[in-house]
């Protein structure tokens, strides 16, 4: 108590914080101050009235998820009172979801960190003292210096959740020489990515042509709440669905708000998408309604070949695995093929992020290529996303990219992830820490909740990220006091993306490509600074020979020189123009319909040659030969960014990448049951996860507008399910998890660890499954995040300094919801935050790509 007594305590005290002060950071202690008993009433901050006359309209690009939706900010006398959509936005058309909408409170919330801070206490204590951005650039760039002069720059890592930040990051690690870029693509998507890129050469997300689709088959994508394209993908089903009669079909293992909306909502076993679809394109080729045409010109394997492969994948066999009729497959097969080409079967993370998810997403997405909507208007339509298709490079002088690789980024037990783009497989990388697999020394976070979001987040990797012998050094930008900031060295308060500036885009619906701008619709409150501008200034103070990459005024100046090569027709600034409309689309370029059929000109075709399958190659700028099309007839086409040119059915290449790692795979889709579930015993069931339409991830728990409305987040259990237990809605039950068998880490099938929850019972589940949602369960992440009111004098709070701190800062003034009106918190006789089941979700990645298998976890349950 006594050394307490020369520290400040929780964030009401941060706004008066003099550098060189210290402060107390630990929402545990934050909470004892609070008590139970109930605040007394808070100065009620009232919003100001929005004055139509005053307000201007600045454009920019929501990423409260990655949808990445065009917006319009509404701002009156610098402060942002509301956000609309962007009308120009091609793929929204000027809606947004109540995520996009709710933002406004994170610029406003009185717990955004303010300003740089440096531990003092021992790692995860919570003792900070502040101090200046010089001193935090001087600490940065000295400790990375060392590091590249004594030969490691591999021991500077950067480790990014969801940035949109890619070319800042590659600049800034090329400059220095690391490769050390860490992401969460397998946590995410890396399963679906992989599938596309083996079957049609691209790595996106595919674009369902769901407008002028008559039939929308749909493999674990929640898009009337989540996907990467929701509102894009919503917006064109229910057009589907108005002007062609489209059907949805929709397979979840819960009943989602998707599958609740669609005109059939099937419940499989988890992870047997994959075999539904093939028993789907067995019935497609036995009856004969396959595109023969297609499969002659396009597929890499012809009918006879395809029925050989598909022949024991009979819908018998799949309803005996998957628990699906084999009348409803055999009638579903069947209208699909009727509507095609304007049909589309599509995933996402239900279908992909399982042990087998590659294989149930390439036979998903073969199913298109049976009935030939591969490309097609109505179809399974597909367009390659970026800058690079608009000319944007990485300004000149251009850093060489680094020649080293490590087992943090590049682990050889997953051949196929670093195939084409830096996939990684993240989940394993604070494993591979503790294991001594890499060296690090200076561990820069951004935009990631680790303990929160990832496997194993609050046993393994809170142990690696406390321990100073592993991770030396760790410096984390944040906007709040979040999961990762309480285990850093180092905060570097960030710039809100709503306050800072950016490049994007996604695919377009409208099979145009486009791309849009993020600009600060107000500037940054406090001392905030955007981790973009940090790498800039970090950058400026390394020797010459790094610090020439950096020779940009700030982080708008980078993305001034980016616009600055895109050509708009009858523009003579681009950079003016996005500020002005948030977005172009290329109206020039043709719709992204069958460019696999695209006529190569006789002009480009000099010097290339033509080999025995039909291949045509030609020698690229950097005089390697590269395939570029393929020869059908008199004419040479574009065809596909595969090896063949063609749609892959077999792959080669994976074929081979298996064989590295020894895992028999013949390059065919083949359906291959999940080992732990194989003779699964009858009291073990399936624990699985999923998200809610108002929050994303980790990011909007602190947003008390989104928490109001979802804070909770109890276990889903079947009615019967539950019965067996003994179990009504209310009840607890400890959930104890198992690791995964088969060809993956630490493949013991032991338990893992157990966590009380509450059950919810209902009948929109499959009745050996159980799912709890993610987002919610913070430690941290103030109040709104962590379900907890408080009074203002002991709780996180802001009071403008009159004078020292910029007027914008002048809006983080305390709120009265937060203090007083947190009715679900538990001082309030609420539920409080929430669970966060990762902490007993193990590390589990699937054999070649190394995705994480979320939804295949095993458990029990046992009421207590
Ligand atoms: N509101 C909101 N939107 C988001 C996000 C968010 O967090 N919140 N995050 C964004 C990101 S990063 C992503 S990756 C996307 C994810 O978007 P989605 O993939 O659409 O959403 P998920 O909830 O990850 O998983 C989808 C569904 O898979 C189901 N499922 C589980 N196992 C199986 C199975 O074996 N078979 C089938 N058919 N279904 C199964 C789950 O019940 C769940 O409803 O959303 C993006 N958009
Ligand atoms: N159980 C379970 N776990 C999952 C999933 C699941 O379906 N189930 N989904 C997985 C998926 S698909 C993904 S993509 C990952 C995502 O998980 P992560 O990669 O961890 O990403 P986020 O949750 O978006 O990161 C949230 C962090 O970013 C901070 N933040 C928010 N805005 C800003 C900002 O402007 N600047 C900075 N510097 N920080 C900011 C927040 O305060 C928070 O600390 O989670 C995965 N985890
Ligand atoms: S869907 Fe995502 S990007 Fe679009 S408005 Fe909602 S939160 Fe923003
Ligand atoms: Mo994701």
């Amino acid at each position: 108590m006594k050394r307490r007594a020369f520290i400040k305590s929780g964030m009401a005290a941060l706004s008066t914080l003099a550098v060189g002060e210290i402060i107390l950071l630990s929402p545990e202690d934050a909470a004892a101050a609070t008590g139970r008993k109930d605040a007394p009433p808070a100065p009620v901050a009232r919003r100001r009235p929005i004055d139509y006359r005053k307000l201007q309209r600045v454009p920019s690009t929501c990423l409260n998820c990655s949808t990445v939706c065009g917006i319009v900010g509404l701002v009156q006398d610098g402060e942002l009172m509301a956000i609309e959509g962007n009308p120009q936005d091609p793929n929204t058309h000027g809606t947004l979801c109540a995520k996009g909408v709710a933002a406004i409170s994170i610029n406003t919330y009185p717990e955004r960190l303010l300003y740089p801070l440096k531990r003092v206490g021992k790692r995860g204590e919570g003792l900070w003292q502040r101090i200046s951005w010089d001193e935090a650039y001087t600490t940065l760039a000295t400790r990375i210096q060392v590091n590249i002069d004594a030969g490691h720059p591999e021991r500077v890592a950067i480790h990014q959740g969801r940035s949109r930040l890619g070319a800042e990051f590659d600049r800034f690690l090329s400059a220095i020489g690391s490769p050390v870029q860490l992401n969460h693509r397998a946590l995410c998507s890396s399963n679906k990515r992989a599938a596309n890129y083996a079957s049609i050469g691209d790595t996106d997300w595919e674009t369902p042509h769901a407008a002028k689709s008559r039939y929308i088959l749909n493999f674990g994508s929640n898009f009337m709440e989540c996907h990467q394209g929701s509102i894009h993908l919503a917006r064109r089903v229910a057009e589907g669905r108005a002007d062609n009669g489209a059907r949805l079909v929709t397979f979840d293992v819960r009943l989602s708000n998707t599958a609740g909306r669609s005109d059939e909502w099937h419940a499989p076993f988890p992870g047997t998408d994959g075999l539904i679809a093939l028993a789907m394109g067995h019935v497609i080729l036995d009856e004969g309604l396959h595109n023969a045409a297609f499969i002659d010109n396009w597929v890499n394997a012809g009918v006879d070949e395809l029925r050989q492969f598909y022949a024991e994948y009979t819908p018998e066999r799949a309803e005996r695995e998957s628990g699906i009729a084999a009348a409803d497959i055999r009638r579903i097969a069947r209208e699909f093929a009727a509507a095609a080409p304007t049909a589309v079967a599509f995933t996402n993370r239900g279908s992909q992020a399982h042990y087998n998810g590659f294989n149930n997403d390439r036979a998903v997405i073969l199913l298109n290529a049976l009935v030939g909507s591969i490309g097609r208007e109505g179809g399974y339509a597909y367009m390659k996303t970026g800058f690079g298709g608009f000319g944007v490079r990485q300004p000149e002088p251009v850093p060489p990219k680094p020649k080293t690789r490590t087992d943090l980024e590049d682990p050889p037990e997953w051949p196929l992830a670093n195939r084409w783009q830096k996939m990684r497989v993240g989940e394993i990388v604070y494993d591979y820490i503790k294991a001594g697999r890499a060296k690090l020394d200076v561990y820069l976070s951004y935009t990631l909740a680790a303990p929160l979001t990832w496997p194993e987040g609050r046993s393994l990797t809170v142990d690696v990220l406390k321990d100073e012998s592993l991770i030396p050094f760790h410096a984390c930008s944040d906007i709040v006091y979040s999961e990762m900031a309480h285990y850093a060295d180092l905060i570097l308060p960030d710039a809100s993306y709503l306050e800072r500036w950016g490049l994007d885009n996604r695919d377009n619906y409208e099979l145009r490509p486009y791309i849009a701008l993020r600009q600060p619709i107000t500037p940054p409150p406090g001392e905030c600074v955007s981790f973009a501008d940090v790498l800039i200034n970090i950058g400026k103070r390394l020797k010459p020979e790094q610090a020439k990459y950096f020779q940009f005024a700030n982080h708008e100046d980078f993305v001034r020189q980016q616009c600055e090569m895109i050509r708009i027709p009858g523009v003579a600034s681009a950079f003016d123009y996005l500020k002005t409309h948030g977005l172009w689309v290329d109206e020039s370029k043709p719709k992204a319909v069958e460019i696999y059929k695209r006529i190569i000109p006789a002009a480009d075709l000099a010097g290339s040659r033509t080999d025995e399958a039909g291949v045509v190659w030609r020698a690229n700028p950097q005089g390697k030969e590269v395939a570029i099309g393929v020869r059908q007839g008199e004419v040479v086409q574009r065809g596909f960014d595969t090896p063949s040119r063609k749609f892959e059915a077999r792959s080669k290449q994976v074929a081979q990448a298996a064989a590295q790692v020894n895992v028999a795979d013949d390059g065919w889709p083949h359906y291959v049951p999940i080992p732990s579930h194989v003779d699964l015993p009858d009291d073990r069931l399936i624990l699985s996860t999923f998200k809610w339409n108002v929050h994303t991830q980790a990011r909007t728990a602190s947003q008390k507008l989104l928490s109001e409305i979802v804070h909770d987040n109890p276990l889903w259990i079947n009615r019967a399910t539950a019965q067996g237990h003994g179990l009504k809605s209310g009840d607890w039950v400890e959930v104890t998890t198992y690791r995964p068998r088969g060809n993956t880490l630490h493949p013991t099938g032991e338990v893992l660890g157990s966590q009380r929850v509450r059950v919810h019972v209902t009948e929109g589940i499959h009745p050996k499954v159980v799912a709890i949602s993610a987002s919610l369960g913070h430690a941290f992440g103030g109040r709104a995040a962590e379900g907890r009111k408080g009074a203002r004098a002991a709780n996180p709070a802001y009071v403008a300094l009159k004078g020292k701190t910029p007027a914008s800062a002048e809006v983080l003034r305390e709120d009265h919801d937060l203090a007083n009106n947190l009715w679900w918190s538990k001082a309030a006789g609420g539920k409080g935050g929430g669970f966060n089941l990762n902490a007993i979700i193990p590390i589990h990645p699937a054999p070649i790509t190394g995705m994480q298998s979320w939804f295949d976890t095993v458990c029990t349950i046992r009421k207590v």
